[in-house]
């Protein structure tokens, strides 16, 4: 069994698959803390966890005319300045559950809480291609990387950014060796993963083993035949992944973490708070939830930020890198008598972005891209 020697979990965690391990948080405690515990944060894997020795442990960065450069983990951690940033990881499929509910799709079973945040310390990414030779204006157009787990036949994951992410001073991209002040945990990419932030969570590789500066995207299945968008009328017989870019920035997403779908909430202060979180892609922040009772007819604007445990969030980030989502908070008085509430949100981003207000229209058979406006049906009990 390939998966013998893969880490223990929490067991709160909801497992999506077992053998590779998916999983994710149940959502009422997403928003319990800004910054989600590592043992909560979800887990994407699509191969075995690799055991890494960290003491022989290598990066290997190629493809610059200096010739390739190989650094051990020491070197990342004593060469370059250590640089720490707080984002939100987002999979491509958070939120699949609701898109298979209009129309089935192939893809695991997420609910709305296949994203998390965390703050992570490492090596910049632009830091480590400079030392290593990269010059500004050269023709490469992409950053690929390769992480060490694999299939029986080798195969390794792998996926690209494009090199302007790279190597932008405001990008933040990342060669983490920690996760909320501790060592990466073997399921978040132990020793050395790459945080891309704001983008899609496909892209932050783990357990990085090379670098590849490139004219080319990742040539891996996962960059090419696999999370891309289209349309609601293409299927499997119709359908080119030549014709569709890869997933990078996100678009902007928020859903409601409580109360919980189907819950009965007493409500014996005539009072109803409705808690959620917040994020757009591209380092475009949110600036507006809307919360509707009533299945979307009238709204109310949530509370950004929340008060409790001095929030990062409610210092506004530097304009274009918002890495972090928003939790927010909406309390309302209510009716006295039993009532069936459909408790409606919907997120704007700084570039007036907004979510579609229901699935069928940006529905696609990978069930990806999934952020109309998150609907839970509550019974309220005075
Ligand atoms: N990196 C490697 N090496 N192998 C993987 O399977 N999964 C990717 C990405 N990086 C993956 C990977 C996907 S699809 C996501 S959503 C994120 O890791 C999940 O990161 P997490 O498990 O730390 O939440
Ligand atoms: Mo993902």
């Amino acid at each position: 069994d390939p998966y013998a020697d893969d880490p223990p979990r929490h067991p709160a965690l909801r497992v999506n698959s077992q053998k590779p391990f998916n999983a994710e948080p149940p959502s009422e405690i997403l928003t319990d803390t800004y910054i989600t515990p590592s043992a909560f944060f979800f887990k994407r894997n699509h191969l075995p966890v690799p055991r890494v020795d960290p003491g022989t442990y290598r990066l290997e960065i190629q493809g610059l005319p200096k010739g390739p450069v190989s650094l051990s983990l020491a070197d990342l951690k004593s060469n370059f300045p250590k640089h720490t940033v707080t984002a939100t990881l987002q999979c491509a499929g958070n939120r699949r559950l609701e898109m298979n509910q209009v129309k089935q799709v192939k893809g695991l079973n997420w609910g709305i809480a296949a994203i998390s945040n965390a703050t992570w310390a490492g090596a910049r990414l632009r830091d480590v291609l400079l030392e290593a030779g990269y010059k500004p204006g050269s023709k490469f157009q992409h950053v690929q990387f390769e992480g060490l787990d694999h299939d029986v036949t080798g195969t390794t994951y792998g996926a690209s950014i494009p090199i302007r992410k790279a190597m932008s001073e405001e990008g933040d991209v990342l060669l983490a060796y920690e996760m909320n002040g501790e060592e990466l945990p073997r399921d978040h990419g132990y020793p050395v993963r790459v945080v891309v932030p704001g983008t899609v969570g496909a892209r932050n590789v783990k357990w990085l083993a090379k670098i590849v500066v490139s004219e080319e995207e990742s040539s891996s299945h996962w960059q090419q035949n696999d999370y891309k968008g289209f349309s609601p009328g293409t299927d499997w017989d119709t359908v080119d992944y030549k014709s569709a870019p890869a997933i990078q920035e996100l678009p902007v997403q928020s859903a409601i973490t409580q109360p919980a779908q189907g819950s009965t909430v007493s409500c014996s202060k005539g009072e109803l708070t409705v808690k959620g979180y917040a994020w757009s892609g591209g380092g475009r922040e949110v600036i507006r939830v809307d919360v509707s009772l009533d299945g979307g007819k009238t709204w109310n604007v949530a509370t950004l930020g929340g008060a409790e445990e001095g929030q990062e969030a409610a210092t506004s980030p530097p304009p274009g890198r918002a890495w972090a989502w928003k939790l927010w908070e909406l309390t309302v008085p209510l009716p006295a008598e039993t009532q069936e509430l459909e408790i409606v949100c919907k997120a704007v981003d700084n570039s007036y972005n907004v979510q579609p207000d229901t699935m069928a229209p940006v529905w696609n058979l990978r069930g990806v891209l999934s952020n109309a406006w998150h609907r839970v049906k509550v019974t309220v009990r005075k």
